[in-house]
């Protein structure tokens, strides 16, 4: 079966209140594949890059703010075709006030303040775009 890749980052203050863990072994549970991790600060830029379709929001200051305000865990997940939109419902609604229980943000989010505990990207080609940002050497065919 053909794999397919996706990116999470594990945001600042999650990192800080020690949810990696917890949070990766949702990921692993629901039967996918760790493929690089890694724990590191990046500089606004990286976020500006990142986020750039939400340049000129009113909120996106402040995101790429938070997001260069401590370490993340930026990790790359593989299986099967369907990922994207998996990830995306194991952490819940961008807003987790309406984020259901039994998902990440539904379970460990209180507001999008200071952060909403996790990034995933939102489509396959988002997903290699986000991947190369935080892991340039990884080759994914
Ligand atoms: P998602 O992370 O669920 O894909 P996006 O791409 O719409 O959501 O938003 C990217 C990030 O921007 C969110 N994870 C959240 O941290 C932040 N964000 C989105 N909308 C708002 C908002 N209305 N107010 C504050 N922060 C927001």
């Amino acid at each position: 079966m053909q794999q397919c890749h996706t990116l999470v980052l594990i945001k600042p203050s999650a990192v800080q209140r020690g949810l990696c863990g917890t949070i990766i072994q949702r990921y692993e549970q629901a039967g996918l594949k760790l493929v690089r991790i890694r724990l590191d600060q990046f500089p606004p830029e990286v976020f500006a890059e990142l986020y750039r379709e939400h340049e000129g929001r009113e909120f996106y200051q402040h995101l790429v703010e938070q997001m260069s305000s401590g370490k993340i865990c930026a990790i790359v997940l593989a299986g099967p075709k369907g990922i994207v939109e998996k990830v995306r419902a194991i952490n819940g609604a961008t807003n987790p006030v309406v984020a259901l229980p039994g998902t990440i943000r539904g379970d460990y989010a209180a507001s999008m303040s200071p952060d909403n505990v996790v990034h995933a990207s939102d489509s396959e080609a988002n997903a290699l775009r986000e991947i190369a940002i935080f892991f340039p050497d990884l080759q994914i065919t």
